[in-house]
C-alpha cells in the first residue's frame, strides 16, 4: 500500500526530450503503484485546483466513485466536489518507446481507466508530436486502430522539423502526461499532468494548466470581458442560431486562445475539433476541453508576441481574404422596408443629407414567400432598375441569401438540386431531411457536396442576371431550423447522434442537440451531421466564394456569413449577430471585434443602433460614432423596430453622422492598409492596446477602448448620459486626432477625457504616420480626391508608415503584384517617401496634397522646410507653425503618389 509520501513522487518524473534525440533507453519514471484509491489516505485537493470529474448532473458520492474520482465537499464556490485525484487510476500510459518521425516523434498509450465513463473507450491511442516550425508545435491524438472523423482543413506541414525550436517538449510516461515548455524563460505553456485524459468515441478530455490568467479568445460567445473571467466557466462551442445575449454558445466555432505570460510573452492553442464541445475555466489557472467527437488535434503557438501568435494562428487556418475597397465605406439595411417605395426615400434623404454611404442592402423582405432567388414583383417592382440607380450613383447593392430552399414542386431551386440529390439526406441516405425555416418547410443544401458548387453557382448566376447584385450576405447558416430536427421524423430518431451519451453546455431545450437544428444523424457527402454541423457556415461560405469567383473573375465582392469556422475568414466576412438595441452591447461589440480579429476576420462590426428592440436618438447617436469606426460598418435593424438610419431622427444626427463618417473616409487609406497586411500575415486590424503595448499589464483588461492596427485609438461613449470617457494611455507620446494636441498630461495614465455629444475621442500615437484622404460621398468619389499624411512624431521625433493602394478591386492585386507600396520614415526632422513596390499607377494622377506634422518640437519657427524630389530642392510655401500644440502643417502640396521624395523641417 501506497503512503502519502509514495503517492507525492508518483508520476512527476519527466523526461525532457532535447528536440528529438530522443534516448528513450535512459527511463527515470517510476512505476504506478497499483494501491487501491479508496484504501489509501489521500491529499485533498484544495478548491481551485480540482479538476471535475462529474460535470453532468447526478453527481453523488456513489456516482463519483464508480468513475473512480474523489467525493469531498468544499466551500470554494464553482469548485466541483467530485474529482480527479492526482494520483487516481486514469488517463493513459506509455507501452512502447517513442519512435522518431520526419517531424519529431510519436508514442502508443495504453488506457488506464478501469471504469469507462460512457463506453466505446480507445484502449489504444497514440500521440504524435511535430515541431513543424520554430514557433509551431503540432500534437495529435487519435486512435491508431480505427479511423476517426478529422477536420477536413487544409494545414501546411513543412518538409523539415524546425531547426530551432522557441519550445521543449517533454512528457510523464506513467499517466502519460505532456508539457510544452518555453525554452527561454522556462515557462510551462501546455502541461497536462492534472490528468483526466479520456478518449473514448464520444468523448474526449483534455485538461492543462494555464501558466497565468491572462486568456483571450474562444468563440463564438458573447464574453461581455476580452479578458476571459477563469472563475468556473464552462462556454459551450457548437454553432447555434440565437441572439448574442447571454452566455450561450453563438454563431461561430473557435477552438483557439491567446495567453499572456508572466513576463508578457503570449502564446496561442488552437484545438482542430468540430465536434460539440466544453471548455472549462477555472482559476487554478487551468482549462479542459471536452468534445464529443473528432480527434484532440492541436497547434501550440509559441509568439512570442500577441501579434505573432495570431499570424502564426493564420499560417495554420488561412489568412483573412482581401476586402474590396468599397466595402470600407458606410452601408444601410433593415429587415423589412415594407416596400421598395420606402427603400427609396431612406436612400433619397441620405443622399440629401450628403451622409457618406457605399452599400445599401435587401434583407429577405426582398425575396418572394422569402425564397432564395425570387423578388417580391409587387412590393419591391423596380428592383432591378433601382439596384441599377444605386449603381449609378458609385454605390453598391448586397443582397441576403439563407441556406434553406423550401421544399415546393415548381420552385426552381428545389427541383434543380434533386438531380443530383444535393441536399443533406436523411439519416437513411435516401431523401432530403427536411426542416421549417423562412419559407416554411425547406431542405438543406449540402454544401460539402461537391456537386452542389454548380448547382449554387448556376443559381447565384441566373439571379444575378435579374438584380445585379455586387456581394452576397449568407445568413441562418448554423443551420437554423425552426423546429428540432426534422418534420418527418417528429424530431430525430433515438440513437447515439441525436441522443450522445455526454451533452456539452450548450443552450438546448429539453436537453436535445439537435434544438433549432437538423437531426445529428443526417447525411451530407462528406459524413454526419453530427460531425460536419459546425462546419456548414464554412462550407457554405467557401462555396459562395467560389460562385463569387466565377460571376466576379476580375472583381473582389464579399460574402458574408453568419456562422463560421476556424479559417472561414478565407473566404468571407462576418458581422457580431443579431444584436440588440441596449447601451451595455455597445461596450461588448469591442470585445467581439478583438476575438475575431483573432479568429482570422479582421473585418468585422455590430449592427449600429442595434438589431432587436427599439434603439433611442441617444443610443443610436453614440453608436454611430463607434460604429463609424467598426471595420464593417453598417447599420442594421429588425423588423418591426423604430427607423434608425441616421436620416430618421434629428436634423443634429444627420449632421453628427456625416461629420463622423466623414472622418471615418478620411482614414481610408490607413484602413485599407491594414487590410492589406491582414491579408499578408493576419495581423490584426482592430487591435486590443495589450497587442501593441504587452509589456503593460495595464492593458490586459482594456476593452472599452480598441486601436486600427498600432497607431489609431478609438475612445467612445459606451453608456447613456455621459460626458466623460475615462481612456488609458500607455506610455508613448499621443495626439488629439482632430488638432494634434500633445496627450502630455495623461501619458501613462487612466485619463478622464471631455466627450460631449458631438464629440467622439479619436487619438494617434506617436511613431507612425498615417495616411489620408479627402472624404467624399461615397469610396468610388473619395478615392478621386488628394491625399495626405498625418506624421505624428515620437520622443525621438521619428515615425513610420505606409500606404497600399491598388484600384480597390481587382481580385488577387497583392498576389499578381498590381499594387504600390509607399512607406514614409521620419528621423532627424526629415520625412522620406519611397516607392517599395510601383505595380499600380492609380489613373487619377493622385497626389499628397496636406501634411501635419504632430509633435514638431524641434522645429525652429521660420525655418524653410525644404522638399526634394527628382525634380531639385524648393522651400514649401504653406507652412504653418502652431507653437502652442507644435503641430506643423504643410499645405497646398501636389506631390505625385509615385515619385518619391524628402522633406526637411529641422
Ligand atoms: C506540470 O504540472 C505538474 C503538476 O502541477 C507540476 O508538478 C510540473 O512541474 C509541471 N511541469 C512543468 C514542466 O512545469
Ligand atoms: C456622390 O457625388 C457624385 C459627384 O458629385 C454624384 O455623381 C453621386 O451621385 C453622389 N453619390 C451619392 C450616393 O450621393
Ligand atoms: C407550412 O407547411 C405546413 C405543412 O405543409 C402547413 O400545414 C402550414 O400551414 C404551412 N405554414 C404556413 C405559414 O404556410
Ligand atoms: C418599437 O416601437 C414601435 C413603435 O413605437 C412599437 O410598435 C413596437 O412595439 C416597439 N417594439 C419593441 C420591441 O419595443
Ligand atoms: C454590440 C454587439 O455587437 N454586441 C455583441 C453582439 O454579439 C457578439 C457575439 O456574436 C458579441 O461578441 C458582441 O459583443
Amino acid at each position: 500500500m501506497a503512503n502519502k509520501a509514495v503517492l507525492g513522487a508518483l508520476g512527476v518524473m519527466v523526461f525532457v526530450l532535447v528536440g528529438v534525440g530522443i534516448g528513450l533507453s535512459i527511463y527515470y519514471g517510476v512505476d504506478w503503484d497499483d494501491g487501491e484509491l479508496g484504501a489509501v489516505p489521500f491529499r485533498d485537493i484544495p478548491g481551485i485546483e480540482r479538476f471535475d470529474c462529474y460535470p453532468e448532473a447526478g453527481g453523488s458520492q456513489q456516482t463519483c466513485e464508480d468513475r473512480a474520482c474523489v467525493w469531498s465537499e468544499t466551500d470554494v464556490e464553482g469548485a466541483p466536489w467530485c474529482y480527479y485525484h492526482p494520483n487516481g487510476d486514469y488517463g493513459y500510459a506509455m507501452i512502447s518507446e517513442p519512435t522518431t518521425t520526419k517531424l519529431g516523434w510519436k508514442v502508443r498509450l495504453g488506457r488506464k481507466n478501469k471504469p469507462q465513463r460512457y463506453g466505446m473507450a480507445a484502449d489504444t491511442i497514440e500521440i504524435e508530436v511535430e515541431m513543424q516550425t520554430d514557433e509551431r508545435l503540432h500534437f495529435k491524438i487519435s486512435d491508431p486502430l480505427t479511423s476517426r472523423f478529422e477536420v477536413p482543413l487544409e494545414v501546411p506541414t513543412p518538409e523539415e522539423q524546425a531547426p530551432n525550436p522557441l519550445y521543449d517538449v517533454s512528457y510523464t510516461r506513467n499517466p502519460f502526461s505532456l508539457q510544452i515548455i518555453r525554452i527561454s524563460t522556462n515557462t510551462a505553456i501546455f502541461n497536462t499532468s492534472l490528468g483526466g485524459l479520456t478518449f473514448e468515441d464520444q468523448f474526449l478530455q483534455i485538461a492543462t494548466y494555464l501558466p497565468s490568467s491572462n486568456l483571450y479568445g474562444f468563440g463564438e460567445h458573447n464574453h461581455r470581458r476580452f479578458r476571459l473571467d477563469l472563475n468556473w466557466k464552462t462556454w459551450g462551442i457548437f454553432t447555434r442560431d440565437v441572439a448574442p445575449v447571454d452566455a450561450w454558445n453563438l454563431y461561430g466555432h473557435h477552438p483557439f486562445y491567446m495567453c499572456i505570460e508572466d513576463g508578457g510573452n503570449a502564446h496561442g492553442v488552437f484545438l482542430m475539433n468540430s465536434n460539440a464541445m466544453d471548455i472549462v475555466l477555472q482559476p487554478t489557472p487551468a482549462l479542459t476541453y471536452r468534445t464529443i467527437g473528432g480527434v484532440l488535434d492541436f497547434y501550440v503557438f509559441t509568439g512570442p508576441t500577441p501579434e505573432n501568435v495570431i499570424q502564426q494562428y493564420g499560417e495554420v487556418i488561412g489568412r483573412p481574404v482581401m476586402v474590396p475597397y468599397w466595402s470600407l465605406g458606410f452601408q444601410l439595411s433593415r429587415w423589412n422596408y415594407g416596400s421598395l417605395e420606402r427603400v427609396k426615400e431612406v436612400w433619397s434623404s441620405m443622399i440629401e443629407a450628403g451622409i457618406p454611404y457605399d452599400v445599401q442592402y435587401g434583407d429577405i423582405d426582398y425575396m418572394d414567400e422569402k425564397k432564395d432567388f425570387t423578388y417580391d414583383q409587387v412590393a419591391y417592382d423596380g428592383l432591378p432598375e433601382f439596384v441599377d440607380e444605386v449603381h449609378a450613383h458609385g454605390q453598391k447593392y448586397i443582397i441576403i441569401l439563407d441556406h434553406c430552399i423550401k421544399e415546393e414542386e415548381g420552385y426552381h431551386a428545389y427541383d434543380s438540386g434533386l438531380d443530383p440529390n444535393v441536399f443533406v439526406l436523411d439519416p437513411q441516405g435516401i431523401d432530403p431531411i427536411v426542416g421549417r425555416v423562412w419559407p416554411n418547410e425547406s431542405v438543406y443544401p449540402d454544401f460539402t457536396n461537391p456537386a452542389a458548387q454548380g448547382w449554387w453557382t448556376t443559381l447565384c448566376s441566373d439571379f444575378h442576371d435579374v438584380i445585379s447584385y455586387d456581394a452576397l450576405w449568407i445568413d441562418m447558416n448554423e443551420p437554423s431550423n425552426f423546429i428540432r430536427g426534422s418534420t418527418a421524423e417528429g424530431e430525430c430518431p433515438d440513437n447515439r447522434w441525436n441522443y450522445p451519451p455526454y451533452l456539452p453546455n450548450l443552450l438546448m431545450e429539453e436537453e436535445k442537440i439537435f434544438t433549432k437544428t437538423i437531426c445529428m444523424d443526417s447525411q451530407h457527402h462528406t459524413g454526419k451531421h453530427y460531425d460536419l454541423h459546425s462546419l456548414y457556415g464554412h462550407a457554405m461560405s467557401e462555396m459562395s466564394f467560389v460562385t463569387l469567383e466565377t460571376l466576379f473573375p476580375e472583381k473582389r465582392s464579399l460574402v458574408l456569413t453568419r456562422s463560421s469556422f476556424a479559417g472561414t475568414g478565407k473566404y468571407a466576412q462576418h458581422w457580431l449577430g443579431d444584436n440588440q438595441s441596449f447601451w451595455e452591447q455597445i461596450w461588448w461589440s469591442i470585445v467581439g471585434m478583438f476575438e475575431f480579429n483573432m479568429f482570422g476576420f479582421p473585418y468585422i462590426g455590430a449592427d449600429i443602433c442595434g438589431f432587436w428592440y427599439n434603439t433611442t436618438e441617444e443610443m443610436c447617436w453614440r453608436w454611430m460614432q463607434i460604429g463609424a469606426f467598426y471595420p464593417y460598418s453598417r447599420n442594421h435593424n429588425g423588423d418591426g423596430m423604430i427607423p434608425q438610419h441616421p436620416t430618421a431622427f434629428s436634423t443634429e444626427m444627420a449632421d453628427m453622422s456625416r461629420d463622423i463618417l466623414l472622418h471615418r473616409y478620411r482614414m481610408l487609406p490607413y484602413l485599407y492598409t491594414l487590410f492589406y497586411h491582414a491579408h499578408k500575415d493576419s495581423s490584426t486590424v482592430v487591435r486590443p492596446l495589450l497587442n501593441e503595448f504587452t509589456s503593460d499589464p495595464l492593458t490586459y483588461d482594456i476593452d472599452r477602448q480598441f486601436l486600427w492596427g498600432p497607431a489609431f485609438m478609438i475612445s467612445p461613449v459606451l453608456e447613456e448620459q455621459t460626458f466623460i470617457v475615462e481612456a488609458y494611455f500607455p506610455d508613448a507620446r499621443w495626439y488629439d486626432y482632430y488638432d494634434g494636441t500633445e496627450m502630455t498630461e495623461q501619458r501613462g495614465k487612466l485619463a478622464q477625457l471631455e466627450a460631449p455629444m458631438e464629440h467622439l475621442n479619436l487619438h494617434v500615437r506617436g511613431g507612425y504616420v498615417l495616411p489620408i484622404q479627402q472624404p467624399s460621398n461615397t469610396t468610388v468619389y473619395s478615392r478621386l480626391n488628394p491625399l495626405g499624411l498625418i506624421v505624428a512624431l515620437d520622443d525621438d521625433h521619428g515615425a513610420f508608415g505606409d500606404l497600399f493602394w491598388d484600384d480597390g478591386e481587382s481580385r488577387d492585386s497583392y498576389e499578381n503584384g498590381e499594387y504600390s507600396l509607399i512607406e514614409f520614415s521620419v528621423s532627424e526632422g526629415i520625412l522620406t517617401m519611397t516607392v517599395r513596390v510601383d505595380g499600380y499607377t492609380d489613373p487619377n494622377s493622385l497626389y499628397f496634397a496636406d501634411i501635419s506634422i504632430y509633435g514638431a518640437d524641434n522645429y525652429v519657427e521660420g525655418t524653410d522646410v525644404i522638399i526634394t524630389t527628382t525634380g531639385g530642392e524648393s522651400p514649401i510655401d504653406g507652412v504653418v507653425f502652431d507653437d502652442a500644440t507644435n503641430v506643423l502643417t504643410l499645405s497646398g502640396l501636389e506631390l505625385d503618389m509615385m515619385s518619391e521624395f524628402t522633406i526637411k523641417w529641422v
